[in-house]
């Protein structure tokens, strides 16, 4: 067993190992550029450290913010090693996108505005609002954005257009719907003859990650196959809508973005700028409208489809999400509570599993179809911290700590055994652990964690 000083400082080296002056990559080789919700985990992590530089980090994802406010899911690193990944994207194909840098043209989960709050925290007041100040705009425009462009009838909950966007990747009630309903002719002959094997030996991500820790190569394909009809529309929502391309109102997305109303309309409040009253009357309505995510009969929430309404009857990790969210009822927390409890569900050894055990997804090493990761029990511990579950916050948080004791800070790890998976030296693995043992010195200064 390490001590945690020893746990903080491996964790400081792999961000240190990962960090690129202005932001801090994923992980080496898998994951060379930098990506949305990844850098404000990391933030996190570097706010403890040295608070300019967590700044930069989040400044340095704005370097790639849509001139119609999008906050792109990846900015793209520099340089000719990477042409290949840039042209997958090609950015330049929108109007919007900007000139200096290029970037993917999808977003992430909206954890910007949790991310500048968590840095004015480590401020005195003056330099909170200075900050606040700074990043105001171009928080507004994309609060503006998801509204705008994402909201386009007005419902409250915003769409999505590709599962990457959820940040969740191949989870299950994506798939289920992409395999049902969305799978292109050619995948599914692919898939019948076998062939789609061959398309194994083009993928790059199996050159880092065992094949059985990734998704499918029928995933892989749809995967790609989706987003390259997204870059024909010119990432254009109108003319993707008018094909009726996957549109999803998802869970974790707007639980997500439940939270981030709230942290835009404090750091709104504390420097006195003005919110355009549509944007307020739309904060409002996405809180009540998450509750049209319920279903009273199996009592949990589930993404749904845009345009039919039908609810995606498949839990996943997202299922827990309206804890982050804050605003369900005591009572509707209570029973997501009691599936964290239930070791048959989401509560075996390592929670909490991105696929819960009774689902015919689950698998303990399949990417986000089973494995535990610490940005999600990051989100589920502030939620349950929320709800007064101090003591299941503190067991979640302990049980994560376990995981990285080894010094491994993996991308994600099996719910069963604890073994670590996915790519080593992982940032926000690392970020987070920082965060949640520097955070608790700070509170109870002579403990011994
Ligand atoms: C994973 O997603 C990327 C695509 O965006 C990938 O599969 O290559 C997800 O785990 C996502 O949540 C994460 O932000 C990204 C980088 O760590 O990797």
């Amino acid at each position: 067993m390490r001590d945690s000083d020893s746990i903080l400082s491996q964790a400081e080296a792999v961000l240190h190992g990962n960090d690129r002056g202005l932001y801090t990559i994923p992980a080496h080789g898998l994951y060379p550029h930098q990506w949305l919700w990844d850098s404000c985990f990391i933030a996190l992590g570097w706010r403890h450290l040295a608070i300019e530089r967590a700044k930069i980090e989040i400044l340095s994802l704005l370097r790639g913010q849509w001139k119609n406010g999008m906050v792109p899911h990846m900015v793209f690193t520099s340089g000719s090693a990477y042409k290949r990944d840039r042209n997958i994207w090609r950015s330049w194909v929108s109007p919007f996108a900007p000139e200096d840098v290029t970037t993917s043209g999808i977003t992430q989960p909206p954890m910007l505005a949790e991310a500048i709050v968590q840095l004015g925290e480590k401020m005195d007041l003056l330099d909170r609002r200075g900050w606040y100040r700074q990043v105001f705009p171009a928080l507004l425009a994309f609060h503006e954005w998801l509204s705008a462009e994402r909201d386009p009838h007005g419902e409250g909950l915003t769409l999505q257009i590709h599962p990457w966007e959820t940040g969740l990747d191949n989870t299950p009630p994506w798939m289920a719907e992409l395999h049902e309903h969305l799978l292109p002719w050619w995948i599914r002959a692919l898939q019948k003859t076998g062939t789609e094997k061959l398309t194994g030996m083009f993928r790059r991500d199996t050159r880092f990650v065992p094949k059985a820790q990734r998704f499918s190569n029928v995933d892989a394909l749809a995967l790609y196959d989706t987003q390259r009809r997204l870059r024909r529309k010119a990432y254009d929502i109108n003319r993707i809508l008018d094909h009726s391309l996957f549109a999803i109102e998802d869970l974790t997305f707007n639980s997500i973005l439940v939270r981030a109303n709230e942290n835009f309309l404090q750091i709104a409040k504390s420097i006195r700028a003005d919110v355009p009253p549509e944007l307020l009357k739309r904060v409002e309505l996405t809180r009540a409208s998450l509750e049209d995510l319920w279903d009273p009969f199996t009592e949990q929430y589930y993404s749904r489809d845009f345009t039919t309404h039908r609810l995606l009857k498949t839990p996943s990790i997202a299922t827990l999400m309206p804890l982050y969210a804050g605003t369900i009822s005591k009572e509707r927390a209570a029973l997501l509570v009691k599936s964290i409890e239930n070791e048959h569900i989401f509560g075996p050894a390592y929670p909490v599993p991105s696929a819960p055990l009774n689902s015919a997804w689950f698998d303990p090493i399949r990417y986000w179809q089973g494995p535990t990761w610490f940005n999600t029990n990051w989100l589920i511990a502030d939620g349950l911290r929320r709800y007064g579950y101090h003591d299941h916050a503190e067991a979640l948080v302990e049980g994560s700590l376990e995981l990285v004791r080894s010094g491994k800070f993996n991308e994600y790890y099996n719910p069963l055994s604890g073994e670590p998976l996915g790519a080593q030296n992982f940032s926000w693995t690392a970020a987070i652990t920082r965060d949640w043992l520097r955070s608790h010195k700070e509170k109870h200064p002579d403990a011994k964690r």
